[in-house]
C-alpha cells in the first residue's frame, strides 16, 4: 500500500502527548476514537507566516501567466496522485477527525472529482461579448487571475473543502495559502505535500502553500492580509460573521460557507423506506458533524408516528465505534467540548418539553477515551416549537416536527438562522415543484433536493447557503468566478470619436 511518508515532513513531530499545549509552538493531532495523541505538528510563526505569503505572492506573478490550460495540466497530475494515494489519505482522515472509513475515502474522491473538474474549467474560463451601442466598437469581458487566496477550513472535511477551493484557485491562475483547522492538521500536511510536490516537480513551486496556526496570530493576520484579495471560509456563523467583518474592513473578497440547520420535510404520499435511509444517513453519518447534517425532520401530522418507528430501528441498532473498523457506522465526535455540546443540547431539550425517543448519552465504547454519543431522536412538544432546534448543535441530534399543510411544512424549513440545505420526500410533482418554486417562495436554502438527504453533495453544483450561512458558493458550476476578476474592455476600432449614453463634447 501507498504510505503518504508525512513522518519525513520536517514539520512532523512523533514524540508529543495529549497534555503538549500550542504555547510549545507544537499541535497536537487526537484521534477522537481513542483520545489518544497521533503525532504533533509544528506552529507556524510571525516569521515563518511573512515567509510563505512573501513566496505565495512571488508564485502568483509567475502562476498567472501559464496559460490556463497548462494549469489545469498540473491539476491533472495532481488528481492522479490523489487517486493514488487516495486509501492512506482516506485513512488519515478517519483516524484524525473520526469519521468512518468509506467517509474518509469518499472525502478525498471529492478531492479528486473536483480536480477532474477543475482540469475541464481550465479550458472553459469563458466570458461573454456584448453589442456596443457605438459604431465600430467592440465589448467583451474576461476574467483574469485574481491573487493569492486564503484558504480557512474547519475539522469536519479537512481534505475535500481545501481541494474545493485550492483546485479551482490553481486552473484560475491564482496561488492558495491554506489555514487548516488545528484539529487536524495531519490530514493538511499530507494533502498540501502531495499538491505541492507534485506542482513544484512540474516546474511550479509555491502554487499551494500550508500555514498551520492558531485563530490569534495565523487567523488574524490572514484576514487582515491585502495581499490576499479573496478569503473563503468555512467555519461557524460566529466564526463568519467576524471574519466577514474584517474582510468587508479592507474591501476585501469573502466566500463563506458557514452552519447550517437543515430539514426534510416527508409528504405523505413519500416512499417511506427511501426517506428513512436518506434520513438516518443525513442525520448520523459523520456522527452529525457536516454542515448539510439532517437536524430538523418536518413530517406530516398523519404519518409522523409510523415514520419515527421506522427510524428507531436503525438508530438503536447503527454500530457506533472505532471509525477504521468495518461495520460501524457512527464513529466518534471531534472532542470532549462537542461531547459537553450534545450532553447540554439534549438536557436543554428535554427542559423545553421535548421527549427523548431513543438516544440522548454519552456511548462507552470498549471502555476507551473516545468521544462517542448516541445517535438520537427528540420530538418537539405538542406546541411544536423547541428552542434548542433553532441553532446548530454539531452532533448527531433529530429533532421531529409535525406539519398539516405543506406550505406550514415549507414556512418551519425557512424559520431559522441559516439556509443552507434542505430536502423533500414526495411522489407528488405538485409538492415538490412547490418547495422548488421558481417564484422563491419555496425553500430558501443554498441546496434543495428531492426525494435525497439533506448531505453528500455532488461536487458539480454550486455548494453553498443564503442567510446566516454566508451566501457563498463553492466547488462546481460557475463557483469558479469567486477566484477570478472580470474585466469589462471596450475597443473602437474605427476613426471617430463617440461617446456613450449620446453625450456630445465637440
Ligand atoms: C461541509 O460539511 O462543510 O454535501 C461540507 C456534503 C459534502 C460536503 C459537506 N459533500 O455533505
Amino acid at each position: 500500500m501507498q504510505t503518504l511518508g508525512l513522518c519525513d515532513d520536517a514539520r512532523f513531530v512523533a514524540d508529543v502527548t495529549a497534555e503538549t499545549s500550542t504555547d510549545s509552538g507544537v499541535v497536537v493531532s487526537i484521534n477522537p476514537a481513542t483520545g489518544l495523541p497521533i503525532a504533533g505538528v509544528t506552529l507556524d510563526d510571525e516569521a515563518s507566516y511573512e515567509k510563505t505569503l512573501a513566496r505565495s505572492r512571488e508564485a502568483f506573478l509567475r502562476w498567472r501567466k501559464v496559460p490556463a490550460p497548462q494549469r489545469g495540466l498540473v491539476v491533472r497530475a495532481m488528481g492522479e496522485e490523489l487517486r493514488r494515494f487516495k486509501n492512506p489519505l482516506g485513512t488519515l482522515v478517519s483516524l484524525e477527525v473520526g469519521k468512518i472509513l468509506s467517509e474518509g475515502l469518499g472525502e478525498v474522491q471529492e478531492t479528486i472529482d473536483i480536480a477532474d473538474f477543475a482540469v475541464g474549467l481550465s479550458r472553459q474560463q469563458y466570458g461573454l461579448t456584448m453589442p456596443s451601442e457605438r459604431p465600430e466598437h467592440a465589448m467583451k469581458e474576461q476574467w483574469l487571475p485574481l491573487g493569492p487566496i486564503g484558504i480557512i477550513t474547519a475539522f469536519n472535511f479537512p481534505n475535500a473543502v481545501w481541494g474545493w477551493n485550492a483546485m479551482l484557485a490553481a486552473v484560475c491562475g491564482d496561488t492558495s495559502v491554506w489555514k487548516p483547522s488545528l484539529l487536524a492538521p495531519l490530514t493538511a500536511l499530507a494533502s498540501n505535500r502531495i499538491a505541492d510536490r507534485v506542482a513544484t516537480e512540474m516546474g511550479h513551486p509555491d502554487v499551494f502553500s500550508l500555514v498551520i496556526g492558531t485563530d490569534a496570530l495565523i487567523g488574524e493576520r490572514m484576514i487582515a492580509d491585502r495581499r490576499l484579495p479573496l478569503i473563503s471560509a468555512t467555519g461557524s456563523c460566529r466564526m463568519g460573521r467576524y471574519v466577514g467583518s474584517v474582510v468587508a474592513g479592507r474591501l476585501g473578497r469573502c466566500l463563506l460557507e458557514l452552519g447550517g440547520n437543515n430539514a426534510v420535510i416527508i409528504e405523505p404520499d413519500a416512499d417511506l423506506d427511501l426517506a428513512a435511509k436518506s434520513t438516518v444517513f443525513g442525520s448520523v453519518g459523520t456522527c452529525g458533524q457536516r454542515c448539510t447534517t439532517t437536524r430538523r425532520l418536518i413530517v406530516h401530522e398523519s404519518i409522523a408516528d409510523e415514520f419515527v418507528a421506522k427510524l428507531v430501528g436503525p438508530y438503536q441498532s447503527v454500530k457506533i465505534g472505532d471509525p477504521v473498523q468495518a461495520g460501524v457506522l457512527v464513529g466518534p465526535l471531534i472532542n470532549s467540548a462537542a461531547v459537553d455540546g450534545f450532553v447540554s443540547a439534549v438536557a436543554q431539550a428535554r427542559e423545553q418539553g421535548g421527549e427523548v425517543v431513543t438516544g440522548g448519552n454519552v456511548a462507552e465504547i470498549d471502555g476507551g477515551k473516545g468521544y462517542f454519543v448516541e445517535p438520537t431522536i427528540v420530538r418537539v412538544p405538542a406546541s411544536n416549537t423547541l428552542a434548542i432546534a433553532m441553532s446548530e448543535t454539531f452532533a448527531p441530534i433529530l429533532y421531529v416536527f409535525t406539519y398539516k399543510t405543506l406550505d406550514e411544512a415549507i414556512a418551519m424549513n425557512n424559520a431559522v438562522d441559516q439556509g443552507l440545505s434542505s430536502a423533500i420526500f414526495t411522489s407528488s410533482v405538485r409538492s415538490a415543484e412547490r418547495f422548488l418554486s421558481p417564484s422563491g417562495t419555496g425553500s430558501d436554502c443554498g441546496l434543495a433536493y428531492v426525494n435525497c438527504g439533506t448531505s453528500g453533495a455532488e461536487i458539480g453544483g454550486a455548494f453553498g447557503g443564503e442567510k446566516d450561512t454566508g451566501g457563498g458558493r463553492e466547488s462546481g458550476s460557475d463557483a469558479w468566478k469567486a477566484y477570478m476578476r472580470r474585466q469589462t474592455s471596450t475597443t473602437n476600432f474605427g476613426t471617430q470619436f463617440n461617446l456613450a449614453q449620446g453625450i456630445r463634447f465637440e
